[in-house]
């Protein structure tokens, strides 16, 4: 057995305690760009990490040039999601094969930035239950994608900040960092694709959670293809959009002075 391993696949330093940080990566067929994206994110992140590729099915392109890899990145693995195929299942399934105190889920498809990484690790350490990486505030911005895709993305995260209280003005990018304490006490209740980010924000503001920002910017990808299916998943944005606004008009309704 590698001696990197714990139990269950887990990386584990020499100490014998799980690294700070485990990176969740959930790839469908990125073998053609994957390995720049891997190389940046383990030479570019000091807090100590595990980087942890998720992937639904043996045949996928990415397993070959992790394992390939990962005789010379330490802490790099890569693991099967068995809860179902789809990005949601491997995000979940990274989160529950993953042990260190914070998880990052981060793309495998260049979009997102490694240089933010340790700055996002030092606010969970200030206390923040998640930590958004933002394309919305000053600093931040956004680098190519479907048109549509990215009104939408950024008209839902500028209202939800400032008309229903969500601290964060990009929910839905889900290069995000959340404490594991917060993880384990939140039960996701998504069931299709990339709407995880929203969900754990809204139950965050929710609950009254802290939760930080950081500027980034996102790039599309420049290898492979996109699979995000904007109609297909609508309907599961909307319904935490919704949420997030009955929440803040039953917080607001909860403030007014009784009338005498
Ligand atoms: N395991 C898994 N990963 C996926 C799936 N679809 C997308 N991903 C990964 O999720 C990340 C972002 O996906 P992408 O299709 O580029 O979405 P976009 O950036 O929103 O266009 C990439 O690392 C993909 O490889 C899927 O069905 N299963
Ligand atoms: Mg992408």
């Amino acid at each position: 057995m590698d001696p990197r391993r714990g139990r269950g696949g887990a990386a584990v330093s020499a100490s014998g305690i799980p690294p700070e940080l485990s990176i969740v990566l959930p790839v469908y067929n990125e073998g053609e760009g994957v390995e720049p994206v891997l190389r940046a994110l383990s030479a570019g992140i000091k807090t100590p990490h595990e980087l942890v590729v998720v992937y639904d099915f043996d045949e996928d392109t990415t397993v070959p040039v992790v394992a390939r890899l990962a005789h010379e990145i330490p802490n790099l693995r890569s693991l099967r999601n068995d809860l179902g195929r789809g990005v949601l299942n491997a995000m979940k399934a990274g989160i529950a094969g993953t042990t260190g105190p914070f998880v990052l889920i981060s793309m495998a498809d260049g979009s997102d930035e490694p240089h933010v990484v340790d700055p996002m690790v030092a606010l969970a350490r200030d206390g923040a239950d998640i930590v958004s990486a933002s394309r919305y505030i000053k600093g931040g911005h956004q680098v190519g994608g479907p048109r549509l895709k990215r009104l939408m993305s950024r008209a839902a995260g500028l209202s939800l900040h400032h008309l229903a209280g969500v601290p964060t003005h990009d929910p839905t990018n889900n290069f995000k960092l959340y404490q594991r304490t917060f993880l384990a006490t939140t039960p996701i209740e998504s069931s299709a694709g990339f709407e995880l980010a929203l969900e754990l924000t809204v139950k965050a503001t929710l609950a009254g959670s802290r939760i930080a920002e950081i500027p980034t910017t996102w790039r599309d990808r420049t290898a492979g293809q996109s699979n995000f299916k904007l109609r297909k998943w609508l309907p599961h944005y909307l319904h935490w959009y919704r949420v997030a606004f009955a929440g803040r008009i039953r917080r607001l309704a909860g403030r007014r002075p009784r009338a005498r």
